[in-house]
């Protein structure tokens, strides 16, 4: 049995974008697995934008971390040694495992990985937390019809780059926002985009999206917030649907800002914004899991994977990620 485990805590409440800082990489013993639980080893670590959220001392939809508390995060680990019936060593579990190498557990929570259908990295990718949320975000929430225009933000990560291939699935005509030019050529060539553009290059959002959705917008997968939406929602077209996913440019702010005040495009458009947190689509997980795999199968949904090696550098990837150094699922190979 290994001895020591390396854990990554809290060590300061970020102002702003988070920095290295705001971590310890600390030493603790690794604790051998008592009646009916398991020990495991950390293979891959998510690093995910809803962990900015939880190292505020604010009230969430789940308790904020403490300072001096492993981060929270989701992970894949393999089974060193157990003594629960239900898993046995070799076996690939993902779950809410934390910034650490081993962890013991009784399982609750977790799920068994089968490396014969897609390599294990999916499980917290595409066949995961972030594949669920583009899923049951688009399809759920918006309802896509074929010939729609349907605008993606945040389009070139994790759950944006599922969620307007989905649409392209769906027969809908789709324009992607993201920050790099890399990344504005991989959605529309790869991912089969219809349209795409770089934030950070063009200066006027509205003109530019009126451009590419020439008949308005009927869907907006929103995964940003601020300025971006405040241009999309200008371009609405009646009984417009909105899924509200993430709101990314709002979460390193330390005063809510202050934009325009548009609700009043939903009541003259009869539009509809709806938010979501992907946990309430538990209980049907297996179907959008076992769609995307199938999709993936038959080629029509692309993922990719931004790797960053060395559990040491945990949150490096993280704060990259936060400034845009991914395209598609960030990850941590340990
Ligand atoms: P991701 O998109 O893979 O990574 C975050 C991306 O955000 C970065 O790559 C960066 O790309 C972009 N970004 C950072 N700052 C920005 C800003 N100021 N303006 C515009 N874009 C910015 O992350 P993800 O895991 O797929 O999550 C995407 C969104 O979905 C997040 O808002 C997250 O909170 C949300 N989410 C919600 C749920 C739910 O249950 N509701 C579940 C999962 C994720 P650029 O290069 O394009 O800037
Ligand atoms: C996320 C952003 C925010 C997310 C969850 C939340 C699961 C929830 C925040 C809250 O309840 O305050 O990406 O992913």
């Amino acid at each position: 049995m290994p001895v020591t485990n390396r854990q990554f805590t809290l060590a300061a409440r970020p102002v702003g974008l988070p920095k290295e800082s705001d971590f310890k990489l600390v030493e603790t013993p690794v604790v051998p697995p008592g009646d009916n639980e398991f020990l495991a080893q950390t293979l891959y670590l998510s690093v995910d934008p809803y962990m900015r959220g939880r190292m505020n001392d604010a009230r969430s939809y789940a308790p904020a971390v403490k300072i001096g508390e492993v981060m929270v995060g989701g992970a894949l680990a393999k089974v060193l040694e157990s003594n629960n019936p239900g898993f046995q060593p070799g076996d690939i579990v993902e779950g809410f495992i934390g910034w650490q190498e081993y962890v013991t557990t009784n399982g609750a929570g977790f799920r068994k990985i089968d490396p014969s259908l897609a390599p294990i990295s999916t499980a917290l990718g595409v066949l995961g937390m972030p594949g669920l949320s583009a899923y049951f975000g688009l399809l759920d929430i918006c309802n896509p019809r074929p010939g729609e225009t349907v605008v993606v933000s945040g389009a070139a990560g994790a759950v944006g780059s599922l969620a307007g291939q989905i649409a392209r699935i769906k027969g809908c005509r789709v324009v992607g926002i993201a920050g790099s030019d890399d990344k504005i050529n991989w959605l529309t060539g790869e991912l089969g985009f219809n349209a795409a553009f770089n934030y950070k290059t063009v200066q006027d959002y509205v003109a530019q999206l009126a451009e590419l959705c020439p008949s308005g917008i009927d869907v907006y997968f929103d995964n940003v917030g601020g300025e971006i939406t405040d241009a999309v929602l200008r371009l609405i077209n009646t009984k417009a649907r909105i899924s509200i996913c993430g709101q990314i440019s709002q979460y390193n702010l330390e005063k809510p800002e202050m934009g325009p005040r548009l609700l009043a495009m939903l009541l003259v458009r009869q539009a509809r914004a709806e938010g979501f947190l992907v946990f309430q689509f538990a209980d049907r997980y297996e179907e959008g899991i076992k769609q995307m795999a199938q999709w993936i199968k038959e080629g029509k949904l692309k993922y990719s994977e931004s790797i960053v090696e060395g559990f040491e550098n945990t949150p490096r990837a993280f704060i990259g990620m936060l400034r845009g150094e991914n395209t598609g699922k960030q990850l941590v190979k340990v």
